[in-house]
């Protein structure tokens, strides 16, 4: 039997080989656990548990992104702390999460909202701001009036409305507080090429950080000493640039609101040309301006439309380059993380009216009056209200779970990179890139030795089901939902419903399934086996036939290892034999299972785990027993493990009253093959067959020919004890 070597996956660094750090992007706490989390939970522990199966110390947590606005929200409704109302939910999801039986170590506990998470980041902000990485200026930003909050860019929708209290957004200038992360520009970009990531995240951050190489062009403004630079990636447009346009918020624009007359002279041929402002020119980018060909630029085609500017095919000058120096931009923006917000991490800086804005010398927990000493010259002064984003919090949270317990630092040298990182593809250009300039800031002030967080990223699929609605369209509870003759009703009015589609679980569309009740009607392992038995990183449907399905193929497990068990008891000499052609097919399909999951395809391991069982059932019914098979069927229970811990551990108890826990993943190399000792039979000096070693070379002779069907033969020849030749 030849088997080829699988594909590697890619070999991502690890500090410490024996170490498996392995962890779920962390839970907001919202009160709610659905199935979302419990698909992006589980899939991470059936790898943990692999890996400690494999022989790995496995280092797996649970946290809580705890600080933002829903608590603050429910705050101001429900008449409770935004404390209690997030530590009450923390609880509940909690015992949720407790049911899905995944393995964490509770020992070290993160919860950003507690002062032993955020009063570490206030030392780390100090240190980042020491380091000049943290600066504070003015900034147009997007408020809104209700929430009295700054929103981003990607929280006011393209009516101008606040995404959650439906305002319309204001644009206000006001000091906020920055991270450079473009410091960090093109490392983050180098970076990713280290990174097991999937492509299309890794192809959205290249996008997002948006490295262009091109050249500035200075041009005179006529009767004036001032110039305007602009930056531009095609120069060879030269000859067809017909206006300048310039953003709104840039020195630029000043001089055109005081002479509208502005012309500028085309250093290449000395052409006179206008200059205009213009929203479509970014004041953040390149220089702030562009030179506008109409001819070969569709922007600037509509401006020069709209402004009656007149233009006509023109020369390209393929040479410019020649003499002009390349400039690199970025489309990457220093990250604006302060938000006007109590619920949050304080931000550790004092404003003083001797002093200006100041470091504190401490740091503070939200409670903390607003009033405070100045440290430089002792007068009252008033500390920031401003808070820090949320994302502030999950920037790090992964270096301080290793070492959650430290009181003195924020984390030691136990901190490592996450080796498995898993969760939602939206956090591609947030989180992600945040975690990352700020591990690579933490890496410049030798805080830590490694510049990235995450080594192997996988993005989950989200969860679906199908919705019903009623004969008037308004949706119907999927849980009160039952088939008739193919038909649908609802089993509480008896009216016919009718299926809509399949989409993501959502409260409008009724279509969502409660963890703790699908688990008492099927058994969290059920549910735990059809996660795994779906493609990962592909949206999944909630198929309760497939669901059921899955439950039917575990009780059948438990059956037949009771079934064995007896027999077993009765019959233990039927046992003790070896099956050399059955060890090969257990064998290949063990290789198989196991490279699957170690290329983190779940649905293809348990494809082969199905295959391991039908296999095994099919040799019981021919009634062929041997050592190999109840070997084998102890192989199946040590795959299944991971998956379904219970099923596994007591039908491996049952069968060989042992701890399946103390056992140890399948492994190619393993010494299973050399207690079966074998035969390599030979026809003609082509391989034919393997047989089971007797000490009797014609006990062997004849034991060949039975499997080469009585062949006739010249001559057997035996050249060594492992092989026997047939010479027809
Ligand atoms: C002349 C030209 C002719 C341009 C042409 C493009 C096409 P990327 O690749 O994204 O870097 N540009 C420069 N600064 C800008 C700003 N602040 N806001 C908006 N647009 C800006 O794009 C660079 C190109 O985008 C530059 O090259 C410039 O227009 C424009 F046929 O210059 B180009
Ligand atoms: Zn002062």
């Amino acid at each position: 039997m030849k088997l080829t070597i699988k594909k590697q996956i890619k070999n991502i660094k690890n500090p410490d080989n024996n170490v498996f750090y392995s962890i779920s992007m962390f839970p907001y706490p919202s009160g709610n656990i659905h199935m979302g989390h419990f698909r992006n939970f589980c899939a991470q522990d059936f790898f943990n548990r692999y890996k400690m199966m494999s022989g790995k110390k496995v280092l797996s947590f649970l946290g809580w992104d705890a600080f933002g606005l829903p608590a603050e929200n429910a705050a101001i409704q429900n008449k409770i702390s935004a404390k209690e109302w997030t530590y009450n939910n923390i609880e509940k999801m909690n015992k949720i999460i407790d049911s899905f039986g995944n393995y964490y170590d509770h020992t070290n506990r993160v919860i950003t909202c507690d002062p032993s998470y955020y009063l570490h980041q206030q030392t780390l902000f100090l240190k980042l701001y020491d380091a000049g990485l943290i600066y504070r200026k003015k900034s147009i930003v997007n408020w809104d009036p209700i929430d009295k909050t700054v929103l981003a860019n990607e929280q006011v929708n393209a009516e101008g409305k606040a995404w959650r209290s439906g305002a319309q957004a204001e644009k206000k200038e006001l000091k906020q507080w920055f991270f450079k992360t473009t410091h960090y520009a093109e490392e983050l970009l180098q970076g990713l090429q280290d990174l097991d990531w999937p492509t299309r995240i890794i192809n959205a951050q290249k996008q997002w950080i948006g490295k262009s190489i091109g050249y500035e062009i200075k041009f005179n403004i006529k009767n004036s000493n001032d110039s305007i630079t602009v930056f531009t990636t095609k120069p060879e447009t030269i000859n067809g640039v017909k206006f300048l346009c310039v953003a709104e918020n840039t020195p630029y624009a000043q001089l055109i609101k005081k002479n509208t007359n502005l012309s500028v002279m085309n250093p290449f041929n000395n052409q006179e040309i206008p200059v205009y402002i213009a929203d479509y020119v970014l004041d953040e980018y390149g220089t702030g301006a562009v030179m506008g060909v109409p001819q070969d630029d569709e922007r600037d085609r509509n401006f020069a439309l709209q402004n009656n500017v007149q233009f006509e095919p023109y020369e390209k000058n393929n040479s410019i380059k020649d003499s002009l120096q390349p400039t690199t931009n970025y489309k990457l923006r220093d990250w604006c993380f302060s938000r006007q917000r109590k619920w949050g991490c304080p931000i550790p800086m004092i404003h003083c009216d001797n002093c200006g804005v100041i470091k504190s010398n401490k740091t503070f927990l939200i409670e903390d009056e607003l009033q405070v000493q100045c440290p430089q010259c002792n007068q009252l002064a008033q500390r920031e209200t401003d808070t820090m984003d949320t994302f502030v919090d999950s920037s790090w949270y992964s270096l301080r779970y290793l070492c959650a317990n430290n009181q003195e630092k924020p984390f030691d040298k136990t901190t490592r990179p996450v080796d498995l990182y898993i969760g939602g593809p939206e956090h591609a250009t947030g989180h992600l890139i945040y975690s990352r300039a700020i591990i690579k800031a933490l890496k410049d002030l030798k805080l830590i030795d490694f510049d990235e967080p995450f080594l192997k990223l996988i993005n989950q699929g989200m969860v679906l089901a199908p919705y019903y609605k009623d004969k008037n369209n308004i949706p119907v509870f999927l849980s009160s939902v039952i088939e008739r003759n193919g038909k649908f009703f609802n089993f509480e009015t008896n009216e016919e419903v009718f299926l809509c589609g399949i989409a993501k679980m959502s409260k409008s569309l009724k279509n969502i399934v409660e963890p703790t009740e699908i688990f008492s009607l099927h058994g969290v392992e059920a549910c735990r086996f059809f996660i795994a038995s779906q493609p990962l990183e592909v949206d999944m449907n909630w198929n309760i036939d497939e669901l059921n399905g899955c439950e039917r193929f575990l009780n059948k497990i438990i059956k037949f290892c009771n079934l064995i068990n007896e027999n077993k008891k009765k019959q233990p000499d039927d046992y003790h034999s070896l099956d050399y052609n059955l060890f090969v097919k257990i064998h290949k399909i063990l290789r198989e299972a196991n490279d699957k999951i170690q290329e983190f395809k779940t649905n293809t391991f348990i494809s082969q785990i199905r295959i391991l069982f039908n296999l095994l059932e099919e040799q019981w019914k021919k009634n062929e027993k041997s050592y190999t098979f109840i070997w084998g069927l102890g192989q199946f229970l040590i795959l299944l493990w991971p998956i379904c811990m219970q099923i596994a551990y007591d039908c491996y108890h049952l069968l060989f009253n042992d701890d399946i826990t103390k056992q140890k993943n399948y492994n190619f190399n393993d010494d299973f093959l050399n207690p079966i000792s074998r035969i390599s039979i030979y026809v003609n000096n082509k391989h034919k067959a393997y047989i089971n070693s007797t000490n009797d070379r014609d006990k062997n002779t004849q034991n060949a020919l039975q499997i080469l069907g009585n062949i006739k033969y010249k001559k057997v020849l035996y050249p060594n004890e492992k092989i026997i030749k047939f010479i027809t």
